[in-house]
């Protein structure tokens, strides 16, 4: 019976990303059925979003599923909506174990436009990997000392040592440095963060790979999306509705439509005010930290507050450019770019104005080239990427031309066509995803997890939820961790009218 009452529940999910509609799609799936979406912009997707350049589709958000295999929600999804190529769906891509870090065949072009051998940089990429792999076996239970408290201090220090203890000409060591660089830059845009060393070693080891070989979506990753809201009821989602305020432990209802009195009201910025009994918050990190004050009333509770300063949500952003032909070999998977005028093991630029470009890693290459023509994708992240996003166009175009000469020393190589994303000058979004800072824990999560009002409270219960992205301990940052959130959520709200169908429900390693 409560839960046929429950089935009654107004509840208004905020954000029409995967995870908003993952709940969406949980809940209507078991009945309820006054659910509605408000999303701020005219789209749905959020972080996933695919745009038609030059004829073909391009990532601005997210690229692969990370681990595509049956644990993985969103491969699930992708295989029932048919939305993916043979080769992704074969066992043997499902089986296929890289603990997140594709074997891509590189090529590395050096700052004086030399193209240098993968035998000459294998050394130190195996170095660097061995470090990597290291700096993922900490975990937040051991209570050892730990040699250092960031990922970036950990792998330098490390290498340094490596590195000095071998008997090498200054040109080997030099080169050997620099490969580390390049890889550490390539890891900020894997965590989303401006430098590993913001990046907390004791937690690195939080975030969990699933096996297969990641993969892409020839039809855009939007068309999974598409698929999704598809599903759902005709109009649930109100576009360009960007939530103002949502007010919780309300007792002033002074809405003409509500029948009762609910506990929560979602004050838009358009003026509307929608009663509701919960709310399923799954705006970014990014956003949160920005406007947890006014985003609230009452405010966030102190701890919570805490945790969503501690944890990070830096930014990564791609650039495009399409080329007549190629300047890399026929297997190229990604292209290093190798600075040598670099005097030590870093990760960030000094001077963001003249030299944020050295921060770009690299590209990888946009495959099948039936598809995509000869198209790069360039990865740069960190305050050099937020710095990149203020360029005009031309400059844009200008300086980046200049790099492919210079490292190609191809003085006429110009690329066709450019286009770039800018996640952290998206009002809705603030960055890209969200990584463990340096001093955060698990806990952090969870106290982002805790619904409002907390446990102990006399107030009705689950009036707002947390979802996205950031709210998964094992899956932070990617759209599988968003996705698994999302319908956490509406687990607990389905668990909450019966108790006995989800005895299960609502961990945020979920
Ligand atoms: C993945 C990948 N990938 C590249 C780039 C980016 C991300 N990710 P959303 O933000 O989507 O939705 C919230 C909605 O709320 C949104 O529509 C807003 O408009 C709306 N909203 C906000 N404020 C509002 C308001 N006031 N009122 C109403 N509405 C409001 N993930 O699996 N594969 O290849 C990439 C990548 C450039 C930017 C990615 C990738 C991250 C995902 O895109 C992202 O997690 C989800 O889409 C988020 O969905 P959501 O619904 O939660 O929020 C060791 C260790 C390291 C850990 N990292 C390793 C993994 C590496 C991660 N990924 C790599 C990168 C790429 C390339």
């Amino acid at each position: 019976m409560a839960f046929l009452q429950g089935l009654d529940s107004h509840i208004v999910i905020v954000g029409c990303g995967i995870s908003g509609l993952g709940a969406a799609m949980r809940l209507v799936q078991h009945g309820f059925h006054k659910v509605r979406i408000v999303e701020a912009t005219g789209r749905a997707g959020g972080r996933i979003k695919t745009t038609l350049w030059g004829g073909k589709f391009v990532e601005i958000g997210a690229n692969w599923i990370h681990g595509p295999c049956q644990e993985n929600p969103v491969f699930r999804l992708a295989c029932d909506y048919h939305l993916l190529d043979e080769k992704s769906m074969t066992e043997e891509n499902q089986s296929i174990d890289v603990e997140g870090h594709p074997p891509f065949v590189p090529n590395w072009f050096t700052s004086s436009g030399q193209k240098v051998s993968v035998g000459m940089t294998e050394p130190a990429s195996m170095l660097y990997m061995k470090l990597l792999q290291e700096s993922q076996e900490f975990s937040v239970e051991d209570q050892e000392v730990l040699p250092t408290s960031s990922v970036g201090e950990f792998i330098k220090c490390k290498a340094k040592q490596a590195l000095d203890e071998e008997q090498v000409d200054k040109t080997t060591k030099d080169l050997k440095q620099a490969v580390i660089n390049t890889l550490l830059k390539a890891e900020c845009c894997v965590s989303g963060t401006h430098s590993m060393d913001d990046v907390c070693l004791r937690a690195f080891g939080m975030y969990k790979t699933l096996p297969g070989l990641d993969c892409t979506f020839p039809g855009g990753y939007e068309g999974l999306i598409r698929c999704m809201a598809q599903d759902l009821p005709k109009d649930i989602v109100s576009y360009n509705k960007p939530v103002k305020c949502i007010h919780w432990n309300c007792t002033d209802q002074n809405s003409s439509s509500s029948e009762k009195r609910l506990p929560v009201l979602v004050e838009c910025e358009d003026g509307e005010k929608i009663p509701a009994d919960h709310v399923i918050l799954t705006v970014s990190l990014g956003f949160l930290k920005r406007n947890h004050k006014t985003l609230l009333n009452p405010e966030i509770p102190p701890h919570k507050v805490q945790s969503i300063q501690n944890l990070g949500f830096g930014t990564n952003n791609k650039i495009f450019l399409e080329f007549e032909e190629p300047f890399w070999d026929p297997d190229c998977e990604i292209i290093f770019f190798l600075w040598e005028d670099e005097p030590e093991l870093t990760d960030v630029v000094s001077n963001l104005d003249i030299f944020w470009m050295k921060k770009l890693f690299g590209f990888t290459v946009m495959t099948p080239a039936e598809r995509y023509g000869h198209v790069l994708c360039g990865w740069i992240a960190g305050h050099e990427s937020e710095h990149m996003e203020t360029l005009s166009q031309v400059e844009l175009e200008c300086t980046i031309t200049r790099l492919i000469r210079r490292f190609t020393g191809n003085p006429t190589i110009t690329p066709k066509r450019v286009l770039r994303s800018q996640w952290y000058h998206d009002p809705y979004t603030y960055g890209s995803y969200t990584y463990i800072a340096k001093g955060c824990s698990g806990q952090d999560i969870d106290n982002l997890v805790e619904p409002l009002p907390l446990k102990g409270s006399q107030s009705k219960p689950l009036q707002v939820l947390f979802g996205g992205e950031a709210t998964n301990r094992s899956f932070f940052s990617t759209v599988h961790g968003a996705l698994l959130a999302g319908w956490r959520e509406a687990e607990r709200l389905i668990s909450h009218y019966a108790p006995s169908t989800f005895p299960e429900a609502c961990s945020s390693k979920l």
